[in-house]
């Protein structure tokens, strides 16, 4: 039945197998030699934390807004998807012979090494790991092949000696695999951020915050508590893998244009005198009624407190600042010195590793992606034209102050509500300034003032309620916030991009 050239080719499952078993192999040993040297080095993560910095921004605004925190877990799969069909491809392309695959496997870890060079958190030595997931991809390959293709003959047929052997050989390597992935993940967490954040242990600062009076907030009626717990705290930044940074590692230089340059350790600043306040931040790529708002009790220093030290020179327009990933944010020296915080807590404990510990800045008033650097190592004074920060190279704004926005938190778009008295309530900002009103009104009718929760500070957000007279039926609400300058947000709708979006949040529901 079989043609001369068919018995000389390997069987398709036989092939697929030998590809995604070097692929697999190539990526173990990537990551365990990435555990010893630097774990940003392992080449799957390379690879995705370069694809997201050369993802084109719409994209990224999509994937954020498609899948939100879970971004980077799509990106992950998308990824392994990929892999595993490049895989299967690179196998059934080789059942002539090993060639195409062995070139397709130098090809990813030419790939992988080219990622490495490219983050910024790598040296030079770190391509080892990628080098590894290279002459174990193809030599896998190639062994895995050899053994393959072993002809099952007469004599030895499907079930005999050869295919015995390919699968042995092949349960060898998987075995390796998972050691290898399992080893190097040990390996890699032996630099343990949740050892040393108990270490510095709950932080208390000498000028706490003002208690948060009971009623500012109306989560009865469905508005967020007025403190975000630090496990529900919007997550936003361009990692894939946390930093691995410890306290007693951190350093902070400071330097550019300033008097004196600083080199800062962690417990430098634990030492000195710690502040506590109350802070709403916001993300940029917030939508209109979006979720990328929190508020938190941060703890830090006063960043003027650092820089009074440092002596900022009067030239210099921004702080231009590097987090330990190589992520940059470039703010004005002004917001800098009149608010600006380097935090190292959250609500009395110390940052969680994915918020920035051991240290990040925080500028109440500004979108994060121009104030609030995590994992903060690098401070340079300069001017705006000196140095582009991340964001700015892909199109976002220079400044980016926070603009004043409502979200109606209840009802729900499309609930059910009993008719008659219908309870709105929700959250409105606009840091620094504050809000002053928040109205709301339901199908176009007239405008009616919401009350406004106790207010805390001017750089938090404010709570608000309403209630609204409506018959049974479908119903459309908005609601508009009037901050302390006076500014009553523009209906005029926006997109996030470039510098925050605009318009009034709506929700639609039934009552009956
Ligand atoms: N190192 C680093 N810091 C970063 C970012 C980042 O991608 N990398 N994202 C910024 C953005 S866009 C925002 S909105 C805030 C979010 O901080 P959070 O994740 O603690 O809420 O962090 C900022 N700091
Ligand atoms: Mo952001």
């Amino acid at each position: 039945m079989d043609s001369q050239g068919d018995a000389r080719r390997l069987p398709f499952f036989r092939s697929a197998v030998v590809g995604v078993l070097a692929v697999a192999a190539a990526l173990a040993a990537g990551h365990l030699v990435a555990s010893v040297l630097n774990p940003s080095a392992s080449p799957f993560f390379a690879v995705g934390s370069t694809a997201i910095d050369l993802t084109p921004t719409d994209l990224k605004e999509f994937a954020v807004r498609q899948f939100g925190t879970n971004d980077k877990l799509v990106l992950l799969t998308g990824m392994a998807v990929v892999l595993l069909v490049f895989a299967v491809i690179a196998g059934l392309l080789s059942r002539r012979g090993p060639r195409p695959g062995m070139v397709l496997a130098v090809m990813l870890g030419g790939l992988g090494i080219a990622a490495v060079l490219a983050r910024p958190d790598t040296s030079f030595v770190d391509i080892l790991a990628p080098g590894a997931s290279l002459v174990v991809g193809a030599g896998v390959f190639y062994m895995l092949h050899t053994r393959a293709s072993h002809k099952d003959t007469v004599d030895t047929p499907a079930e005999g000696p050869s295919r015995r052997q390919f699968l042995y050989t092949s349960a060898g390597v998987a075995v390796g695999v998972g050691v290898a992935g399992v080893g190097g993940q040990l390996i890699a967490d032996r630099v343990n951020i949740e050892d040393s954040r108990t270490a510095v242990g709950s932080l208390v600062a000498a000028e706490q915050a003002p208690a948060i009076p009971s009623d500012a907030d109306f989560a009865q009626l469905g508005t967020p508590r007025f403190l975000t717990s630090n496990r529900d705290f919007y997550r936003v930044d361009t990692l894939l893998n946390v930093p691995r940074l410890r306290a007693e590692d951190y350093v902070l230089r400071i330097h550019g244009a300033v008097d004196k340059e600083l080199t800062l350790r962690f417990a430098d600043i634990r030492r000195m005198r710690l502040v506590e306040r109350t802070i709403t931040m916001t993300c940029v790529s917030n939508e209109v009624g979006g979720p990328y708002v929190s508020t938190s009790n941060f703890i830090g220093v006063p960043l003027r407190d650092i820089l009074d030290q440092a002596g900022v020179k009067p030239g210099a327009e921004q702080l231009f600042s590097t987090s330990v990933d190589g992520w940059t944010a470039g703010t004005p020296v002004a917001d800098v010195l009149d608010r600006g915080l380097l935090a190292i807590g959250m609500n009395g404990e110390p940052l969680p590793a994915e918020h920035g510990f051991p240290a990040r800045m925080v500028v109440p008033g500004l979108y994060g992606f121009v104030s609030a650097t995590k994992w903060v190592v690098d401070m340079e004074f300069n001017k705006f034209a000196d140095k582009q920060a991340y964001w700015l190279k892909r199109g976002w704004g220079r400044t980016a102050p926070i603009k004043t926005q409502c979200r109606i938190d209840s009802p729900n778009g499309f609930a059910t509500v009993r008719p008659g008295k219908v309870t709105v309530a929700g959250v409105a900002w606009a840091q620094p300034r504050g809000i002053a009103k928040v109205e709301v009104r339901a199908d176009n009718g007239p405008w009616t003032p919401a009350t406004l929760a106790t207010d805390v500070n001017p750089n938090t957000w404010r709570m608000w309620q309403a209630q609204l007279d409506l018959a049974p039926g479908l119903h459309t609400v908005e609601c508009r916030a009037t901050d302390k300058s006076g500014y009553t947000q523009t209906d005029q709708r926006v997109a996030p991009i470039p510098d925050g979006a605009t318009g009034w949040h709506s929700t639609t529901f039934t009552s009956g």
